[in-house]
C-alpha cells in the first residue's frame, strides 16, 4: 500500500480515458484523488472500476464529485471542499466531429470551462496554492503550418472543438500572466489505449478487426483513410501531465512520439494483428472497398465520417519536453495497435453477446 504524500489533486474528467491512467498514476504516487463525474443515467465509471472506492470506506483515497464544466456554482463548492495542490482539467467534450453538431456546448464545456476552473481558483484565493494543468491539443496546430508540430508553430484550429480549446489554452496562458498562476498547457497529440472511447478512430478500428474476426460484424465503415496522426500511448502520456505540474515554474510543453500514421495504415496494421491481411486498392474517395485475400470487402469509406473541414497531418516535436521533463515516448504506434487488438479480442471473446 502506498503511503500518503499529504497532496491533494482534482481531476475532472476522472471518468474518461486519460482520467483514469491519471487517477491511477496520483494513487500510486500517495496522493489523495478527487475526481469530477458527471451524472449519468447509467454507470459510467466502468474505466475506474479498478480503483473506485466505496464511499463508506473509512479513508478514501479516491473521492468522487458530482459535478459539470459548464456549472460554476459547482466547480467553485467542490475547490472549495477539496482545495487541492494540482488540479488536472481533463473534462471536455472531446470529439471533433460532434463538436460540428454541437459547436456552443462544446465551447461551454471546452473553453469557457477552463475559465471557470481558473476563476475558482482566484476567487478562492488559491493561487499559491494550487497548480493548474490544462489539456490542450494538437488539434490547435488545425491546418498545416510546418511540421513537425512545436511549441513555437501557430494555431490554426479547424473544428469548433480546435476553437474552444484554443480559448482555454489562452486562458491558461493569460492567468499564468496576469496573476502569477501556476498554470501550464499540455500539448498532448493523439493519444490511445485500449481504454480509448469507441468512437474514436483507433478504437472503432481495433474493435471492428476483432469483431469481424470473431463473426460478430460483417464490416467497418470508416471516413478519411489519408489522415495522418501522430498517436502514442495515453498512460505515458498521463506520465507527462503530472510532471510538468512537479516543475518550479509553469509552462507549455508539446507531447508526442514524433512519429505519423495515416488512418489506412494503421487499419492494416490493427486487421493484420487480428490475423486479417487486406488489400487496398486506390486513394481518397476512389478506395470504395477495402478486401481481404478471398476478395470479400471488409472496409468502406463511408462519407457520413468526413468532417466540414479536416486536419491532414499531425507530427509532434516533443524535444522540450524530453529536455526540460526528461519524458519521452516509448510506445510505438505498432505495439499500441497490438495491445489494442489483443484488449479487444479479450472483450469480446468474454462477452459473447456484443454485437455492432
Ligand atoms: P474522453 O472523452 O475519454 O474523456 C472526457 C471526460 O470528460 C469524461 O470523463 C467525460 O465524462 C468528461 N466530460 C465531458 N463533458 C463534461 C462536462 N460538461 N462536465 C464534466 N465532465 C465532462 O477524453 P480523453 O480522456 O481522451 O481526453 C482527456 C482530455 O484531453 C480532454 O480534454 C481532451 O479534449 C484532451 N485531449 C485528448 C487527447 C487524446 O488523444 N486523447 C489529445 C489531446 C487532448 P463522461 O465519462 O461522463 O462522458
Ligand atoms: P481526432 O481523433 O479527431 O484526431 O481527435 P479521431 O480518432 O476522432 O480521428 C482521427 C482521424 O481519423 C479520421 N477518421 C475517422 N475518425 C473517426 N472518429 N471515425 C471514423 O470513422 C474515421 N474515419 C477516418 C478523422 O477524420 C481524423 O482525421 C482526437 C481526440 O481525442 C481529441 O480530443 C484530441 O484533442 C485529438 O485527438 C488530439
Amino acid at each position: 500500500m502506498t503511503v500518503g504524500n499529504g497532496k491533494r489533486a482534482l481531476v475532472t474528467g476522472v471518468t474518461g480515458q486519460d482520467g483514469a491512467y491519471l487517477a491511477r498514476l496520483l494513487l500510486e504516487k500517495g496522493y489523495e484523488v478527487h475526481g469530477l463525474k458527471r451524472r449519468s443515467s447509467s454507470f459510467n465509471t466502468g474505466r475506474i472500476e479498478d480503483i473506485y472506492q466505496d464511499p463508506h470506506d473509512p479513508d478514501p483515497r479516491l473521492i468522487l464529485h458530482y459535478g459539470d464544466m459548464t456549472d460554476a456554482t459547482n466547480l467553485i463548492r467542490i475547490m472549495q471542499e477539496c482545495q487541492p495542490h494540482e488540479v488536472y482539467n481533463l473534462a471536455a467534450q472531446s470529439h471533433v466531429q460532434v463538436s460540428f453538431e454541437t459547436p456552443e456546448y462544446t465551447a461551454n464545456a471546452d473553453g469557457v470551462g477552463v475559465l471557470r476552473l481558473l476563476e475558482a481558483i482566484r476567487i478562492l484565493k488559491l493561487k499559491d496554492h494550487t497548480r493548474f494543468y490544462q489539456a490542450s491539443t494538437s488539434e490547435l496546430y488545425g491546418l498545416i503550418q510546418q511540421t513537425p508540430q512545436n511549441e513555437q508553430t501557430p494555431f490554426y484550429p479547424r473544428s469548433p472543438y480546435g476553437v474552444a480549446k484554443l480559448y482555454g489554452y489562452w486562458m491558461t496562458v493569460n492567468y499564468r500572466e496576469a496573476y502569477g498562476l501556476h498554470a501550464s498547457n499540455g500539448i498532448l497529440f493523439n493519444h490511445e489505449s485500449p481504454l480509448r472511447g469507441e468512437t474514436f478512430v483507433t478504437r472503432k478500428i481495433t474493435r471492428a478487426a476483432a469483431a469481424i474476426v470473431l463473426g460478430r460484424q460483417d464490416k467497418l465503415y470508416l471516413g478519411n483513410l489519408d489522415a495522418q496522426r501522430d498517436w502514442g500511448h495515453a498512460r505515458e502520456y498521463a506520465e507527462g501531465m503530472w510532471r510538468m505540474l512537479q516543475q518550479d515554474q509553469p509552462d507549455d510543453y508539446v507531447l508526442a512520439t514524433g512519429t505519423t500514421t495515416s488512418v489506412r495504415d494503421f487499419t492494416r496494421w490493427a486487421f493484420e494483428d487480428a490475423g486479417i491481411t487486406l488489400e487496398f486498392s486506390g486513394t481518397g474517395e476512389a478506395e470504395q472497398g477495402i478486401c481481404n485475400k478471398t476478395g470479400r470487402i471488409l472496409v468502406e469509406v463511408d462519407p457520413r465520417y468526413f468532417r466540414p473541414a479536416e486536419v491532414d497531418l499531425l507530427i509532434g516535436d516533443a524535444s522540450k519536453a524530453k529536455r526540460k521533463l526528461g519524458w519521452q515516448a516509448k510506445i510505438g504506434v505498432r505495439e499500441l495497435a497490438r495491445e489494442m487488438v489483443t484488449a479487444d479480442m479479450e472483450i469480446m471473446r468474454r462477452d459473447p453477446v456484443t454485437k455492432d
